[in-house]
């Protein structure tokens, strides 16, 4: 039976991935892990929770072996924002964690291993439409470095030493469960709770800054497809590109103005303006779908409906 860590449970994708794995595998056979307090929608699922500091390599390797972990996902990463303000402490910690992850699934024969990667990875001189599986990719980011760094060191461990590491190049995902923490797409996430909450929004990013973006369900079921694809069919040992769709601030507020009508939104970019603008706006996936059968299913009126729907309950608006 596989035995599943989770590191990094609490975070935006990690409380989702936690529940969606549990569905999957059982509750008490899916180990959720983070340095903070055990997420709220976590405790209420009731499942196993430890608190542990993917940074402490011992404590980490002591859990994979006594738990006879089988599998491992590593979510844990300092992203885009806050990198650039701290830039050498989100460079050790997104590489230091990967590193001592990478070793420790090596040493205990950990049969699969997640670790995420992002658009991010791309920079200024990729090209910005359909940008390719695989083409120029300069980042320009701390945290874009260390997901392409990281890809890197996903395949050597691969190539090397056969490590089933499989990862994924996410775009901006959008969801209601769990808080997002210091990105640059965190605007498509504020942008449905303050039109709930006060039917105006003051964006960080000006009205015309296309980004790729997803829906938090497709990406948790893409990375669950990815995980259970037959190891003959992932082709790809860096990071598969992921897609779904792209659109602007201007173009998110006009889904929202369909259900909130005097929703207004103004533009005034911040320092989260320059990182976007160094991304790449849309994404060939096509390696992905090829490879695992890769299909996204909400688009931009799916999802404005789910996240308005669920947030009004949520904040009990
Ligand atoms: C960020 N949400 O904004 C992340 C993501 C494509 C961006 O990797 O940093």
């Amino acid at each position: 039976m596989d035995k599943i860590l989770i590191i990094g449970a609490g975070g935006q994708i990690g409380v989702e991935l936690t529940l969606a794995l549990r569905q999957v595998y059982g509750r008490n056979n899916v180990i959720a892990t983070d340095i903070r307090e055990e997420h709220p929608l976590l405790k209420e699922d009731n499942g196993p929770f430890r608190h542990l500091d993917v940074m402490d390599f011992k404590e980490v390797a002591k859990m994979v072996a006594q738990e006879n972990i089988t599998q491992v996902y590593l979510l844990a990463a300092i992203l885009s924002a806050t990198g650039e303000s701290k830039p050498v402490w989100a460079w050790d910690i997104n590489m230091q964690s990967l590193l001592n992850v990478l070793e420790i699934c090596r040493e205990n024969k950990v049969k699969k291993f997640y670790w995420p990667s992002s658009i991010a990875a791309f920079g200024p001189n990729t090209p910005k439409q359909d940008t390719p599986q695989h083409t120029i990719i300069e980042p320009v980011t701390v945290y874009g470095i260390s997901k392409y760094a990281g890809e890197l060191w996903c395949r050597y461990y691969f190539q090397r030493y056969g490590l089933d590491i499989r990862s994924l190049r996410y775009p901006g995902l959008i969801s209601w469960k769990s808080a997002p923490g210091g990105g640059t797409t965190d605007y498509a996430i504020d942008i449905y709770i303050e039109a709930l909450k006060k039917k105006q929004f003051t964006c960080f990013l000006s009205e015309d800054t296309y980004l790729p973006m997803m829906y938090m369900n497709d990406a948790i079921r893409g990375t669950i497809e990815l995980m259970e694809a037959p190891a003959e069919q992932i082709k790809n040992r860096m990071a598969y590109n992921l897609s779904a769709m792209s659109f602007s601030p201007k173009e998110i507020a006009a889904a929202i103005r369909k259900h909130i009508p005097d929703f207004t939104i103004d533009y005034a970019p911040d320092y989260r303006q320059q990182i976007a603008a160094s991304w790449p706006q849309s994404i060939d996936d096509s390696e992905a779908r090829a490879d695992w059968g890769w299909q996204h299913e909400f688009d931009m009126d799916k999802i404005t409906i789910d996240m308005l729907a669920n947030l009004k309950k949520k904040l009990a608006l």
